[in-house]
């Protein structure tokens, strides 16, 4: 057992209450801003800023800070064709009749369907895995806590600080999504998680006209 070792809280800033206010309003206008874009540009964007933007999500806390996830970036192109080409196959599935009526009726607003371009024009593509265990050097499994929890966290930093650089991303969730420990090659310790499209969004992207809930609607204080 590693005994618990403390140092002092040195990170953490006080601000008065109106620039709180100022702030927290600030990054919600920043989140407010963000659209989940579909079509993407070829634009190459240089790979220190996705790294920058993986090193934000790697601060996300985790189960007992095993940070049970991992994230291949793939900027490769034949890598992307082969993803989209497993993608469109699930997809064609998912389309054609695996998924429920209700589904595609939940999904008409967004008007999704089996063709994804944007696997193979975007940039770069980040396959997020999440560790179900981890596994010691010497070959030992080790037990991960609240894996899918953490890993939507640190996603959710990763998708933040995409946006906040300047990117556009997409949150894909092929289903199955095997193949995605096949292609990049992952351990049977890891599961596909999403996949996350990221980019700089085509000159005419059009997003769909669709809203977020009000506070009222999503919170309740008591
Ligand atoms: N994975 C499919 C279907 C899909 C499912 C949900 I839930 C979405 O929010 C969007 C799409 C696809 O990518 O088309």
């Amino acid at each position: 057992m590693t005994a618990a070792r403390f140092v002092p809280l040195t990170t953490w800033r006080e601000y008065p209450i109106d620039e709180m206010r100022r702030r927290a309003g600030g990054f919600y206008d920043e989140m407010a801003r963000r659209r989940t874009v579909r079509q993407f540009s070829d634009r190459s964007v240089p790979r220190d800023i996705i790294e920058t933007c993986l090193q934000a999500a790697g601060t996300a806390p985790s189960g007992a800070n095993l940070q049970p996830w991992h994230f291949v970036v793939v900027g490769d192109g034949e890598l992307k064709a082969r993803i989209r080409g497993a993608a469109e196959q699930e997809e064609r599935e998912f389309y054609g009749g695996r998924a429920p009526a209700e589904w595609l009726e939940a999904l008409a607003p967004l008007g999704t369907d089996d063709q994804k371009p944007y696997l193979e024009k975007a940039p770069w593509l980040i396959a997020v895995f999440a560790q179900r265990y981890g596994v010691t050097a010497s070959g030992r499994k080790l037990s991960h806590y609240y894996v899918m929890e953490s890993v939507g966290i640190a996603t959710g930093f990763l998708i933040a600080a995409l946006h906040h650089a300047g990117l556009s991303c997409l949150t894909h969730t092929p289903s199955p999504m095997g193949f995605l420990t096949d292609i990049l090659g992952r351990p049977a310790s890891e599961k596909p998680y999403l996949l996350l499209v990221t980019g700089y969004p085509a000159a005419d992207a059009r997003v769909p006209d669709i809203g977020k809930r009000s506070l009222a609607e999503i919170a309740t204080f008591l």
